[in-house]
């Protein structure tokens, strides 16, 4: 028995109009108690909202205003749905809400109307995702991502894709059933050819969902290094403001701060950490793990050094291969105002001082930058490498609302395929490269939340009229 849920559907606080939104099969009813009769479907009507004793038109008005019925299934949740618009005071939202409850509702959890409209087939998870989005967007151009999202056009592709897929097995599930012409179905160039076309539009629509997810999420970058060499600071000039304590002393730094900052539109999570050493005490020591488990999630690593103290990046060639794997890091060499200042005490002490930054022996594949978090200088460089980096593009057009669990379930599609095209240039096991394609659609059916594999052995079938 599915119950009736009511919710304000306005922000809380006083405004011109509220609207409290009741869905489920117990609608109808609950509009007869309080109004004394059901609203025409679908027309604007004009309503007083009484309290108990309606039906004979006793009941002490609670307010006046517009009521609104959407029958099942022509409405967002596909349920029954109410829609009571009154003036805008939180004490009578609250007493229509508490009268509707008394009427035989339920107080909504959040997100759950969202919720029924999936449940009910009105959306796919991704456009309920994309509703959430729409109304957290930050800026035109997040809005207009989640729009398309929620248009479905995310999810359209997701499943043309995961078609492409499917046609794609169903070739390859011949050849395991000929085993006789496995060879000659395996080393159809057409195989090939569709599986490049499919990776083709599996970059395509990372690359729609990356923009959509940093416009909607942003970027995760965490700062890391040595104690003392400047992380904080680097945190405060980035965030605009003194966040994060600093200190001369080593070590001040013990737990993760996060600030959210905007550069050009791109929104960035930035994380302070705790420097990474051997730890004095047991709270360091927390701080450090925290520092490790922040950068194993983060978008990007900004490993500061002292370029003073440390022109040669041994903290960073000492930690190297404790990273996380796969997340890209900068050095950012910190401090450069001391090092042009210890450069010219050495120039005219006769010698050459390292300028931090030049080249790191070993780590010519990250890149590197140099910046002083006490003048600023070198900040713009910085703005432009992580957009540049994250593949901001601020006048994108294409961009598509996902979320981080897309791409994560993206980034398995790509393994998959890459391991079905190794599969088939070795000419082998047509098993295992079925096997790799249905893991392909199965990541992609999780993106949209119902894609079931009897479905696909059904499509499966029904093409593959075998009568041989
Ligand atoms: N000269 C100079 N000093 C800096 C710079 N950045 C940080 N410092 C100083 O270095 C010390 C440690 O800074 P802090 O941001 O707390 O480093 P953290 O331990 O890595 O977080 C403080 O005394 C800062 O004032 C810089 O760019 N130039
Ligand atoms: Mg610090």
């Amino acid at each position: 028995m599915i119950d009736t849920i009511v919710a304000a559907a306005t922000p809380p606080g006083r405004g011109g109009i509220a609207i409290v939104r009741v869905s489920g099969p117990a609608a109808p009813q609950i509009a007869v108690g309080l109004m004394g009769k059901l609203p025409p479907a679908r027309v604007a009507t004009a309503a007083t909202f009484r309290d108990d004793g309606t039906a004979d038109g006793t009941g002490e008005p609670i307010d006046a205003g517009i009521a609104l019925y959407f029958p099942a299934p022509h409405s967002y949740t596909g349920e029954h749905v109410l829609e009571l618009h009154g003036h805008g005071s939180p004490v009578l939202v609250e007493t229509l809400i508490g009268r509707v409850l008394a009427l035989g509702a339920r107080r909504a959890q959040p997100g759950e109307f969202t919720q029924r409209a999936y449940l009910n087939g009105k959306l796919d998870l991704a456009q309920a995702e994309a509703v959430a989005d729409l109304i957290d967007a930050a800026s035109e151009a997040a809005a207009r991502a989640a729009r398309r999202s929620l248009a479905g056009e995310f999810s359209t592709r997701v499943r043309d894709l995961s078609q492409a897929l499917g046609e794609l097995r169903v070739l390859v599930e011949a050849a395991i059933d000929f085993a006789d012409e496995q060879l000659d179905v395996l080393s159809d160039q057409s195989l090939q050819v569709r599986l490049g076309a499919a990776s083709a539009q599996l970059a395509a629509l990372t690359a729609a969902g990356r923009q959509g997810r940093l416009l909607t999420e942003g970027m995760t970058v965490v700062i890391a290094g040595r104690p003392n060499a400047g992380k904080s600071s680097l945190l405060n000039r980035l965030a605009g403001h003194d966040a994060a304590i600093v200190t001369a002393t080593p070590g001040t730094t013990r737990d993760v701060l996060r600030e959210r900052i905007v550069i050009d539109g791109m929104p960035l999570q930035v994380l302070d950490t705790a420097g990474l050493r051997r730890a004095t005490d047991e709270i360091e020591a927390e701080g450090i793990r925290r520092a490790r488990a922040a950068m194993a999630v983060a978008d990007r690593i900004l490993f500061v050094i002292d370029a003073v103290a440390d022109p040669a990046a041994a903290a960073y060639l000492e930690q190297r291969a404790l990273l996380p794997d796969g997340v890209p890091v900068t050095l950012v060499f910190n401090k450069i105002d001391q090092v042009a200042a210890t450069r010219e005490t050495a120039a005219a002490g006769g010698g050459e001082a390292l300028a931090g930054g030049a080249a790191v022996a070993g780590a010519s594949d990250v890149a590197s930058l140099r910046i002083s978090a006490l003048t600023g200088e070198g900040f713009d460089a910085l703005a432009e490498h992580l957009k540049s980096c994250m593949g901001f593009d601020p006048g994108a057009t294409g961009a598509l609302s996902a979320r981080a669990r897309h791409l994560e379930a993206l980034a398995r599609v790509d393994a998959c395929l890459a391991a079905a095209a190794r599969l088939l240039a070795a000419h082998d096991a047509p098993e295992l490269v079925a096997e790799e394609l249905r893991r392909a659609q199965l990541a992609l059916g999780e993106i949209v939340g119902n894609e079931s594999s009897d479905e696909l052995l059904g499509r499966i079938f029904a093409r593959f009229c075998i009568g041989k």
